[in-house]
């Protein structure tokens, strides 16, 4: 059996192990914000704390939206969810819907940013897959705050490289479907990482399952080379259809056939701009709130989570921090549910 092959960002032209390293939280950018933890938990930001809080999750921040083709701000993500209104006591917090206590059962921490920085989008790809890479080796299912969604591609390969030789199936919640081959030449930009993820085998295509397409894009051609894949997808108008609980149930038996674990990638504008507006580029028509919620809560349940992200979260078009809120309550979602599987 031959090794998993090394995440090589082959078209890039930087290159240097040492890039992890180069900057300290002082030279971050100032939205890189290392003030106020998540849920105020504890931070575990290196080998040595990660190695000592055993921590069942560790939330990851990606401030990165160099990939974006429309309306940017996604950068500002991972600062304002972590700064979303809280659950308010995280010590004492308790579920209403999963009548469960969430830090009770599991161990989280806060390992901060990957040590991203502006006008270097290739090196920000490469730390991001550092950065994931380090909380899963010790043993912590990453929870990544985009960003824009170019992030999935080296948070979801470090996840399957951690995983490997069990293989990584991904539930991918969004508007649009990322399988573009590139964007202006560029091919890591966020309408191409779950192209680069199949292309470089860290998911193998027919668990690979999108739920919520709708809008006017990809074109025909994309969705013919995804057929040739193996993808499977679930549209809007068939959640509107049969209702989101059922859609998901078959997305979540189709992922794992054949893979041991999840990805679960939500994009935030899988949900209808009027009620997430704080995003790059929206799409009328989209799940309520609540059915992301209880989707997130039903995946959780049912699967072995290997790793997680939310993205597209971009503050400067959100409105009273609606968007940011449901993007902590999709992670809060996701943590009780674990903890709920422990309790
Ligand atoms: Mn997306």
């Amino acid at each position: 059996m031959s090794d998993r092959p090394d995440f090589r960002l082959e078209h890039s032209e930087l290159r240097g192990d040492d890039e992890f390293a180069e900057f300290t939280n002082v030279d971050l950018p100032y939205y890189s914000d290392w003030r106020g933890s998540f849920e105020k938990l504890a931070w575990a930001t290196d080998d040595e704390a990660l190695a000592r809080a055993r921590a069942d999750v560790a939330i990851v921040g990606a401030p990165f939206d160099e990939g974006v083709s429309s309306r940017p701000g996604a950068r500002f993500g991972p600062r304002a969810i972590r700064m979303a209104p809280t659950t308010w006591a995280s010590d004492s917090a308790w579920s209403i819907q999963l009548d469960t206590e969430p830090y009770t059962h599991l161990t989280v921490v806060d390992a901060g940013d990957a040590p991203v920085v502006p006008t270097r989008p290739e090196r920000a790809l490469r730390v991001i897959h550092q950065k994931v890479s380090q909380v899963a080796s010790h043993g912590a299912i990453p929870i990544v705050l985009g960003g824009d969604h170019s992030i999935t591609y080296p948070s979801a390969a470090a996840v399957s490289r951690n995983a490997w030789p069990s293989s990584v199936g991904v539930l991918h919640f969004d508007a649009h479907a990322d399988t573009g081959a590139d964007q202006w030449g560029n091919l890591y930009a966020h309408g191409q990482p779950m192209r680069r993820l199949i292309e470089e085998g860290w998911v193998a295509g027919p668990n690979f399952v999108q739920i919520g397409l709708r809008g006017y894009w990809p074109d025909r051609e994309t969705f013919a080379w995804m057929r040739e894949r193996g993808f499977r997808w679930h549209t809007m108008v068939e959640i509107e259809d049969r209702g989101a609980e059922a859609v998901v149930g078959d997305a979540i038996a189709e992922a794992l056939d054949g893979a041991d674990r999840i990805y679960l990638s939500v994009d935030i504008d899988v949900v209808d701009p009027g009620m997430a507006p704080g995003t790059g580029t929206p799409e009328s028509g989209g799940l309520l709130a609540r059915e992301l919620l209880r989707a997130v809560r039903q995946i959780v349940g049912a699967v072995e989570l290997a790793g997680m992200d939310v993205v597209e979260v971009s503050p400067p078009f959100d409105t009273s921090e609606v968007t940011a809120i449901l993007a902590h309550r999709v992670v809060m979602e996701a943590i009780t549910a674990l903890a709920a599987k422990r309790a």
